[in-house]
């Protein structure tokens, strides 16, 4: 029984890729240190699996960016927004993921989408009828024999064809496209870069579909069937292909993909172990099952016995010979390794595997199926050891939580009076103009800020020195924000590292790690905490800061707090206890912090959740429903407990979302990603949302400053739609990503643009 591992973390264990990609970008080093760097990092990944024993290693697993994105370049689905400047590969690639401005060149980015239900965000493939597909590069031929010239033979990871159009979208000049109508178009071009790919000497590849997990639609089922009969009768010369899907459920596509003319089938048992008797059923029998059984997107210590049960009952039905032993998905989602660790109290750390560890965990698990358990009697025994400890932890239990939880009532759930009434209130409390203009929370994270909270957390400058650096930097950004003209405030949180991990500090049920970084999107990276126990709040968490800034200015202050599903999806969640558990025990932690800025004269709260959406199982049907209702309640836990007059703003971005499903939380006012939605169809769908709504008019992720022109256009393209009075102006997303003077120069062009408009329309 082979081991294999999907897919390994590409941004090194001290964040090497980061920092030389943000140092190329501020130009202070090269193209060939850029790829110094990218090519030591490949090396040093595919040693350790090596050094490891996993008999399947990975490649073209590697990116500067978005594993994604690279597929578009190699296959020239590149807009001739981007081609036309005749950029590097490189250069195009960054322009495409975060935008460019410079002398002679002007292109924003492309719009970015979480993938699946993570954290991981990709760049979303766009595609016109004119994309006309060649092979621009060979990058998975290129590591393949970078990996070979090593020493290691490695199987190469591409995108499937069909996923790959499924997941872009029809581009601004062809909004009748369906991408997936172009599969004959790209096939002759996948099938020879795979000719090339196996002509370099690899004899198989990883080919991801992971879209099997989801509802699809008739002819993109059908699509399978095209796509990978006409790559096997292409040529004699093709690598074998395992297509791999994770993430979810793949059964109710089974019959798309059964008796595919390929090696051999992926598939994520950690999320869906049910699903092993019918998809083996479905194997012809020469086909392998790749059995996903170290979680690829938890930190948690795989239990051994329970994976080699599965394995087992793999190996019972289709014989040793044609089962791999796997990692559920590509270890993308999960930290480089816990070696570094050395603050973590050991008891949990014993607990816990990150994507080095777990290279372990998968060979330990392929050796028990292949030489029997007493060929690692020792490793099991350590692993039983473990999890039993887990288990039987006092750590994990709070019996208050749990109490309270249990008494949580519907009134709890509910303002006290209906939005009508509740605007009447806020009017009178908070008097905005109209076209309120707002920010979603966070300014600038100044390398000065940065630096002064690690001389902080290292103890080179007291708690007293800290608090008055951050007061400093919070009555900076009031001024800003009184100078520019914007209407309701917010103090920038200077003070939080990240909008999840600076709430899992100060919750109790939480850890967290010094080094444990996962890719959010491009150069950007976040340290989930990890819930190891019941979640409770000891101590006010965020009134200091906001309760200051509103004593800067006549202004109202917004209250900035991160949402219970948010912080639930955001972190590493327990797998002892239902999400539902922990997004309530979450909430009531919120609803007190959000109960505590009330009363301390704060009176517009944005409690965020963008990440609501991307926690909804992926296919329709019962699960989904229960995640919605629990999501809706936890949110509404968190915020009901204010008066009538204090303002509920919430946030959401980074996913296509269900109107239906905002409009349930019942917030005063919500602020949406718009700006690189070019499809009017999203506009009218949240047309009907009944509160108030700011559609967000420019991009956050990208350098580039647009016009007072240009949004007073965005912002003419909602008020067509919308009543006037319910909008708001408001930027897509925070701006902690950005720096100063990129941000004084569009929240400037923002303020204005709003004028116009509230002018326009003051009688
Ligand atoms: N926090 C978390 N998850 C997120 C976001 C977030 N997922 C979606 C979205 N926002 C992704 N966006 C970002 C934006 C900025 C950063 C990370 C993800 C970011 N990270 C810092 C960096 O890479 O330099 C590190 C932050 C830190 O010091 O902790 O700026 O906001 N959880
Ligand atoms: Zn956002």
């Amino acid at each position: 029984v082979l081991s294999s591992v999907l897919g390994f973390p590409r941004i090194g264990a001290q964040r090497e890729l980061k920092k030389t990609t943000e140092a190329y970008w501020a130009g202070k080093v090269d193209i060939a240190e850029l790829e110094r760097v990218g090519k030591d990092l490949r090396a040093q990944n595919w040693a350790k699996q090596q050094a490891a024993g996993v008999d399947i290693i990975p490649s073209n697993d590697f990116s500067y960016y978005d594993h994604i994105l690279d597929l578009s370049l190699s296959l020239n689905i590149v807009a001739e927004r981007y081609s036309k400047y005749n950029l590097s590969t490189i250069d195009t690639t960054f322009a495409m993921g975060r935008g460019l401005q410079r002398e002679g060149v002007d292109v924003p980015a492309n719009e970015m989408v979480k993938w699946f239900d993570s954290n991981y965000h990709y760049v979303r493939p766009t595609f016109s009828h004119s994309t006309a597909f060649k092979l621009n590069n060979t990058k998975a031929v290129d590591e393949y024999l970078e990996a070979k010239a090593q020493g290691i033979e490695t199987r190469p990871v591409l995108i499937g064809p069909v996923s790959l159009l499924f997941l872009g979208k029809a581009d601004k000049d062809s909004q009748d496209l369906e991408p997936i109508s172009l599969l004959e178009k790209l096939l002759p071009i996948y099938a020879d870069y795979l000719a090339k790919i196996a002509a370099a000497g690899a004899a198989s590849v990883q080919i991801d579909e992971p879209i099997l997990v989801l509802d699809l639609p008739e002819n993109v089922q059908a699509a399978f069937k095209t796509a990978y009969e006409f790559l096997a009768n292409y040529q004699a010369t093709l690598p074998k292909i395992t297509i791999a899907s994770y993430f979810g459920d793949a059964r109710p596509n089974l019959a798309a993909i059964k008796g595919l003319p390929v090696a051999g089938f992926h598939y994520d048992f950690v999320r869906v172990p049910e699903q092993l008797e019918e998809v083996a059923a479905a194997l012809t029998p020469e086909q392998t099952l790749s059995v996903g059984i170290v979680d690829g997107r938890n930190v948690w210590k795989a239990d051994f016995a329970k994976a080699l049960k599965i394995v087992e009952a793999a190996k019972a039905k289709i014989g040793a010979d044609r089962v791999v032993v796997a990692t559920s998905s590509s270890l993308l989602h999960t930290p480089v390794t816990l070696e570094n660790e050395i603050k973590l109290n050991p008891e949990i750390k014993d607990w816990l595997s990150f994507a080095t560890q777990k290279l372990d965990e998968v060979v330990i698990i392929a050796k028990a199926a292949t030489h029997g358990v007493e060929s690692v009697a020792a490793e099991f025994a350590a692993n039983a050891a473990s999890i039993a400890a887990r288990a039987s932890s006092s750590i994990t239990n709070d019996p208050a939580v749990r109490q309270r939880v249990e008494s949580i009532t519907a009134d709890q759930i509910k303002r006290k009076s209906a939005f009508a009434t509740r605007l009447e209130e806020q009017k009178k409390n908070l008097n905005l103009p109209s076209f309120p203009t707002t920010t979603i929370g966070s300014f600038p994270q100044t390398k000065e800020i940065r630096i002064n909270r690690n001389k902080f957390t290292k103890g080179e400058i007291t708690a007293a020195e800290y608090e008055k650096f951050i007061e400093q930097e919070i009555a900076e950004v009031v001024k800003f924000q009184e100078e520019v003209g914007l209407d309701v405030l917010v103090h920038g949180e200077p003070e939080r590292n990240d909008m999840v991990q600076y709430f899992g500090e100060r919750l109790k049920g939480f850890v967290f790690t010094q080094n444990g970084w996962v890719q959010s999107y491009g150069s950007r990276y976040v340290r989930p905490p990890i819930i190891v126990g019941d979640v409770s709040r000891p101590a006010p968490m965020t009134v200091k800061e906001s309760k200051f800034a509103q004593s800067l200015t006549s202004k109202p202050m917004k209250g900035m707090l991160t949402g219970p599903v948010t912080c639930l999806r955001w972190s590493f969640p327990r797998n002892d206890i239902s999400p539902k558990q922990q997004a309530q025990q979450l909430a009531l932690a919120l609803r007190d912090e959000v109960n505590d800025l009330e009363a301390a004269g704060i009176y517009v709260i944005q409690v965020d959740e963008p990440a609501i959406r991307e926690g909804l199982p992926l296919r329709a049907g019962a699960e989904r429903d229960d995640y919605v209702k629990y999501a809706v309640e936890s949110f509404r836990l968190s915020t009901s407990g204010v008066e009538d007059k204090t303002q509920i703003h919430s946030h959401f971005c980074y996913s296509d979302l269900d109107p239906a499903h905002i409009k349930a939380l019942d917030a005063d006012v919500v602020s949406i990603e718009f700006s690189k939605k070019d499809d009017n169809k999203y506009i009218e769908e949240f047309s009907n949302y009944p509160n108030h709504i700011g559609l967000g008019v420019f991009d956050i992720h990208s350098p580039r400053v647009p016009s007072q022109e240009e949004l007073e256009a965005k912002i003419q393209s909602i008020v067509g739609v919308y009543p006037k009075e319910n909008l708001w102006v408001n930027p897509d997303c925070g701006l902690k990503t950005r720096k100063w003077d990129e941000t004084k120069k569009q929240l400037t062009n923002m303020v204005n643009a709003a004028k116009i408009y509230r002018e326009k329309y003051s009688s």
